[in-house]
């Protein structure tokens, strides 16, 4: 895989969802470049978010982490492009709204971490590891079967 071909993982929690951030989330990303591969909108299961979240299963807020991700649907992504895992954790600002720069989407919607809006994965190897958690092969699109050459290619 080449590093334009880098992908991260991102998910818009219930709160974004119901706050009407999907719009903006996809706006952000797509203008800075980067290529949307693969995304659907579903209700996640225990299973499913306890696997995704299980680094943090022994944490105090873990059981209200699980219920704020069963709240209501999420918007599962796939984002492409050079060094997309680290811009999509700058894009997304630190993981306390309080210590998140303007700017960033933590850092312009939200103030709580308990409701902080968006997930990002954190590196290459948990961005796989996530993709497969969350994806079929089959639900990703390559755009290198297009007829047309992307921007940056
Ligand atoms: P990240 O989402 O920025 O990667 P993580 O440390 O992986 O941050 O934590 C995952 C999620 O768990 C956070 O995005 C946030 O929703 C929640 N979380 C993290 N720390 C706390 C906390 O201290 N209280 C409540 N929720 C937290
Ligand atoms: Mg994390």
């Amino acid at each position: 895989m080449s590093d334009l071909e880098e992908r991260t993982f991102i998910a818009i929690k219930p709160d974004g969802v119901q706050r009407g951030l999907i719009g903006e989330v996809i706006k952000r990303f797509e203008q800075k470049g980067f290529k949307l591969v693969g995304m659907k909108m579903l209700q996640a299961s225990q299973e499913l978010l306890h696997n995704h979240y299980a680094d943090l299963s022994t944490k105090g807020f873990f059981p209200s982490l699980i219920a704020y991700m069963s709240s209501g649907p999420v918007v599962a992504m796939v984002w492409e492009g050079k060094g997309v895992v680290k811009t999509g954790r700058v894009m997304l600002g630190a993981t306390n709204p309080a210590d998140s720069a303007p700017g960033t989407i933590r850092g312009d919607y939200c103030i709580h971490v308990g409701k902080n809006v968006i997930h990002g994965s954190d590196s290459v190897e948990s961005a796989e590891q996530e993709i497969s958690l969350w994806f079929q092969p089959s639900e990703l699109v390559s755009y290198k079967s297009c007829a047309f050459n992307w921007l940056y290619e």
